[in-house]
């Protein structure tokens, strides 16, 4: 039964975080093209928003805008946020954190392409920290090499996020794969996990073959690729 339509570019950058959830609850869901509301219906469609990703839910046929925000109605949705204030704030705000992150690393969406000088600063001051971030958030919470969630002893939405995050990135960029596993070990170990869980595997196993190492796209995409050489 057709629950939620997807609409996102062939990419899988922020696309992916809805995808992952929507894959590990086995919702069913189509994607469509981001062209199919953006930027021409953006303003007409109920609950309108600025951007790709758009969720269009069928039972309450209305749509959500920002990937945060739809992680968190989905996470809702599917039980997948943590009861307690706390770790329930928390899920926000790693998604907002993961935001962030792709926010940086695509130089505020391409607005300038990275030269060496602010790349170098990226990659080895502003990753560093923000990967040094993810790794003591999970520790606080029990995360440890081979075990353990993000915020606790059973998945949630941040899990999902936290891979959508540096899964992707390090299958887009392997040179990146060494910088987390040094600074973020348990996080590395916890991306390997939620990709290895069965409809996430299958549904990467299929994109990645069908997108290889695709990203964010563009000409930003291309100018990370320059600087990872
Ligand atoms: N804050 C928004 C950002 C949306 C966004 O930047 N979407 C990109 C693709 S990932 C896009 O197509 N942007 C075109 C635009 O901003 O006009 C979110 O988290 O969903």
């Amino acid at each position: 039964m057709l629950e939620y339509k997807l609409y996102y570019w062939d990419l899988p950058f922020r696309g992916n975080f809805i995808q992952l959830f929507l894959e590990e609850v086995g919702a069913g869901y189509k994607r469509c093209d981001a062209t199919d509301i953006y930027p021409g219906r953006s303003l007409s469609i109920r609950n309108p928003g600025m951007a790709p990703p758009y969720l269009y839910e069928c039972k309450s046929k209305t749509y959500f805008a920002q990937m945060p925000a739809i992680l968190m109605h989905l996470g809702r949705e599917y039980d997948y946020l943590p009861k307690r204030a706390e770790p329930h704030t928390l899920a926000l705000k790693v998604i907002l954190d993961c935001n962030d992150v792709l926010m940086e690393i695509t130089n505020y969406n391409g607005m300038v392409m990275w030269e060496k000088s602010n790349w170098e600063e990226f990659r080895y001051s502003r990753l560093p920290d923000w990967m040094a971030i993810f790794e003591k958030t999970g520790l606080e919470h029990g995360l440890n090499g081979d075990r353990g969630f993000l915020l606790g002893s059973t998945i949630s939405v941040a899990d999902i996020a936290t891979a959508a995050l540096f899964g992707t990135m390090i299958h887009a960029f392997p040179a990146l794969e060494s910088d987390l596993q040094e600074n973020a070990p348990c996080i590395a170990s916890l991306c390997r996990r939620v990709e290895a869980r069965p409809a996430i595997q299958r549904f990467l196993a299929e994109q990645r073959a069908a997108l290889g190492n695709g990203y964010c796209g563009g000409q930003i995409e291309a100018s990370l690729r320059k600087m990872l050489g």
